[in-house]
């Protein structure tokens, strides 16, 4: 006889049991040296996970920046997180733009809500994309903490194309970069020079994490977004910019401030890099962009 039981609604819920000696997955690594899993379909079953998080009434709010031309990204990633991301949960978007008229009206499901954030806009797309952390670490503690439990930090030019829950959720998270998950340490892209504040040196390292989907507790993401800002700021006054901007900072983040979850390369898909075989679902994927147009 089970100690307790989950209880779905007022329905005794019941699920294949765990097997101790048939683990889901031999294919990739699903834990890290410091016991935090990396989440790949076939390791979690989302009823028992969706059982304890609406059991604990979770708010998640989804970061997003839509600054000059990527407003045109806009409607198709709230169109399709409102299929996949959080379904069932309750989800605020926060969408920071420097044109607030060019964020179209949608309709959302009970229980979501979209709030628009008027914020200016930076000259250099570098200024853009770094100064991210700053603007997230900021409402961090003048609104976020009030409105919500978790933050998802996220690029815009992607879009859900499968189901996206609250098996994400941890203290801090981050993402695989599909562009690096099967490479050795010498092969990440971290910055090498010692003067950076970003700089690791060769012989450390565990993941190369994406710059484009990291979240956490508010008061992780706060720390998180603080450090990254901080230590761009000090960077700044020392003429150097780290190469892959606020990814760099945010990968020295991780190295000395371990995620306590780490989400795979089914959070972060790229379709110009084709379909490995471990990759069993396409959850949140790059929308190609003519990068001449949009960027200038
Ligand atoms: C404009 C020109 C060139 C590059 C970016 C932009 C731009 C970015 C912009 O005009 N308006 C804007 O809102 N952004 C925001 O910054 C938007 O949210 C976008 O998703 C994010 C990052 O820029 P993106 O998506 O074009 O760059 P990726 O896909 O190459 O991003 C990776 O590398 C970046 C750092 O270079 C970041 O770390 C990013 O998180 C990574 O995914
Ligand atoms: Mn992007």
């Amino acid at each position: 006889n089970p100690k307790y039981v989950i209880y779905c609604g007022t329905k005794r819920m019941l699920y294949p049991k765990p097997e101790t000696l048939n683990p889901p997955r031999t294919d990739v690594l699903t834990i890290t040296p410091w016991f935090a899993p990396i989440v790949w379909n076939g390791m979690y079953n989302s009823d028992i996970l969706n059982a304890h998080f609406l059991q604990r009434g979770v708010r998640i709010g989804l970061t997003v920046f839509a600054i000059k031309k990527y407003t045109v990204f806009v409607k198709t990633f709230i169109e399709t997180a409102e299929k996949f991301f959080m379904v069932g949960h309750r989800v605020n978007y926060y969408v920071y733009t420097d044109r607030p008229n060019d964020i179209p009206n949608i309709t959302l499901a009970e229980g979501r809500q979209l709030v628009i954030l008027n914020v200016p806009s930076y000259q250099r797309w570098q200024e853009v994309s770094m100064r991210r952390m700053e603007m997230i670490r900021d409402l961090s503690h003048q609104r976020f903490n009030k409105e919500v439990d978790y933050l998802v930090c996220v690029d815009v030019d992607m879009q859900f194309s499968d189901e996206v829950g609250v098996e994400i959720l941890s203290d801090v998270f981050g993402t695989l970069h599909p562009g690096f998950y099967g490479s050795d340490r010498q092969s990440f892209t971290y910055e090498r020079r010692p003067e950076s504040q970003a700089f690791i040196p060769a012989d450390e390292g565990d993941f190369y994490y994406a710059g484009g989907f990291f979240g956490g507790t508010i008061e992780e993401v706060y720390k998180l977004t603080d450090f990254c800002h901080n230590a761009m700021m000090t960077d700044k006054e020392h003429n150097i910019e780290a190469i892959w901007h606020d990814e760099s900072y945010l990968n020295k983040y991780f190295l000395y401030h371990k995620p306590t979850k780490i989400l795979s390369i089914e959070y972060l898909w790229d379709n110009s890099f084709g379909v490995p075989d471990l990759l069993k679902r396409r959850r949140f994927v790059a929308v190609p962009k003519n990068h001449e147009a949009i960027r200038n």
